[in-house]
């Protein structure tokens, strides 16, 4: 499939078919910031459709054996490598970010995905308990029915995988919707599903809006759970409209994550580290540590040579090899962070490094949404810039004095996804990681992921784990049967 000017149709019971409607939406391309493809402008009508395929689908593959799930599973794993460059060049194209990220990062992780909750499903335990000599107990693990799967536009391909993998292995069908901005990698992912020959209706994909698709996907009273990887405020709508059908609902939101430097910390780790975690994916990762904090007795230093790192990042076209940083993937996103980037000054940050829009020399480039790795630093603790998720390529380095002060910091936000911290002091490390609020403490490290623990966040950064057992367990519903002796 070429994907430049290609027109994004649903996938529904098993068929690329046209939105019911006939209206289909621009899909543009960050790096030039002008359409190359389209994808389906569904509503409502689109996702009864899916509806009734996945409901239908449901009867059989519910009760496959969990062996004959997980060849699926595993047969799209492979065709996903298989085609490892084409995705790679698609999700590049398609979000702005460098294509060697697409191709070491998500499309792999994709992959990984699949493959993992292939398997786990083969090894799943379960409970038994013995009450006294009264009864005998066990739990029965479910299918739940129909999935809602919406996820964002900044690693497309990767979280929507972490949503269908565990979904449809663990005998549920699922509906899914892709952000608008940036489709294409599902869409490819529906040419893969039906060459594995993934059995009609187990996995559709309707293209659209959240207002529209979205909305009545979280509105379906048939579609029993829903899992949302996007901002906290949309987070909280998808929050409002479960509630009243009683839906089983899991919110991977925002961040505003701490990345914590102690002086004792292996520094050139540190530095390489804290600038992989500040600006990868142009900061796009809602796991980026963009509040940095530093022991003062080791600031200066550290900022020097976080500064004189971070201005060797090559920003440029996605699609060349050298680029370190890419687009950002709209105006609207790009905006947003000339606005953060403005407020820090006129709240008393001093912008060491970046701040600014460049204009690529490239003329493919040209329009393209770009902005420069930017360190902000001199900004008071608490101010908007400090508690606000920016998502971008933004970062600010602040000074502390004491382990408590830091934490204090640290936590001083209404969100708690994930932090870092830097230390070769074991016991530091273990203190420090109990009392920060964050669903995720890496210590000496920074998006080092093991897909059998629990992966989500506190606070406004989420409700519910996903990640291994846990995700299992969110798509099943757990019976106890208990049974007189
Ligand atoms: O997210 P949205 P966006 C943060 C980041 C970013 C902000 C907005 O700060 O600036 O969120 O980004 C669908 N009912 N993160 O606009 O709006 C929408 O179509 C149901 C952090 O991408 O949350 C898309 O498919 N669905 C995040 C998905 O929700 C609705 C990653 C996410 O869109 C809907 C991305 C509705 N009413 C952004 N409205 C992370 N945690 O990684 C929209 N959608």
């Amino acid at each position: 499939m070429r994907i430049e000017s290609s027109q994004m149709r649903n996938f529904i019971n098993g068929e690329f078919v046209e939105p019911i409607n006939g209206r289909y939406l621009d899909n543009l391309e960050p790096a030039t910031g002008k359409p190359y493809s389209q994808a389906a402008d569904s509503d409502a009508h689109d996702v009864d459709l899916a509806v009734t395929a996945a409901e239908k689908a449901f009867v059989d593959w519910s009760k496959k054996p969990a062996t004959e799930r997980s060849r699926f599973l595993l047969r799209i794993a492979d065709l996903i490598e298989r085609d490892l460059e084409k995705f790679s060049r698609a999700e590049s194209i398609d979000t702005g970010k460098p294509i060697s990220l697409a191709r070491s990062l998500d499309i792999p992780r994709a992959v990984a995905n699949f493959r993992f909750f292939a398997t786990a499903i083969l090894h799943t335990e379960s409970e038994a308990h013995i009450t006294d000599n009264v009864a005998f107990n066990y739990t029965l693990r479910q299918p739940r029915g129909i999935a809602g799967l919406i996820s964002p536009w900044n690693l497309p391909l990767y979280l929507l995988s972490w949503k269908i993998a565990p979904a449809i292995a663990t005998g549920n069908t699922a509906i899914a919707k892709p952000s608008e901005l940036t489709p294409m990698t599902a869409y490819m992912l529906c040419e893969i599903a039906r060459e594995a020959g993934l059995p009609n209706g187990v996995l559709n994909v309707v293209h659209g809006t959240g207002p529209k698709v979205g909305a009545a996907i979280t509105a379906h009273p048939k579609i029993t759970t829903i899992s949302f990887t996007g901002g906290t405020v949309t987070g909280r709508k998808v929050a409002e409209a479960c509630a009243p059908l009683f839906k089983k609902v899991s919110l991977e939101l925002g961040g505003k994550n701490p990345n914590i430097i102690f002086a004792d910390a292996d520094f050139d780790a540190a530095i390489t580290g804290s600038v992989r975690s500040s600006f990868a994916n142009q900061g796009q990762i809602c796991l980026c540590g963009s509040r940095v904090f530093v022991e003062r007795s080791a600031y200066k230093n550290f900022v020097e040579r976080f500064i004189e790192r971070t201005a060797q990042l090559c920003l440029g076209d996605p699609l060349d090899e050298k680029t370190e940083q890419g687009a950002i993937v709209n105006k609207p996103q790009l905006d947003k962070i000339k606005f953060y980037v403005d407020l820090a000054q006129k709240e008393g940050g001093k912008i060491a490094l970046g701040g600014s829009a460049p204009q690529l020399p490239n003329d493919r480039c040209r329009e393209g949404y770009f902005f420069q790795p930017t360190v902000i630093t001199d900004l008071p603790v608490s101010c908007r810039t400090n508690r606000e998720e920016i998502f971008g390529p933004v970062v600010t380095i602040t000074p502390f004095d004491n382990e408590e002060e830091v934490i204090g910091y640290a936590n001083d936000t209404d969100y708690g996804l994930a932090s870092s911290v830097w230390t070769q002091n074991l016991n530091r490390a273990h203190r420090v990681a109990e009392k920060i609020h964050t669903g995720t403490v890496w210590v000496n490290c920074w998006l080092l992921r093991d897909l059998r623990v629990p992966f989500g966040g506190m606070k406004q950064s989420g409700v519910g784990r996903e990640g291994g057992e846990e995700a299992l367990r969110f798509f099943t519903e757990p019976k106890n049967v208990c049974i007189a002796r």
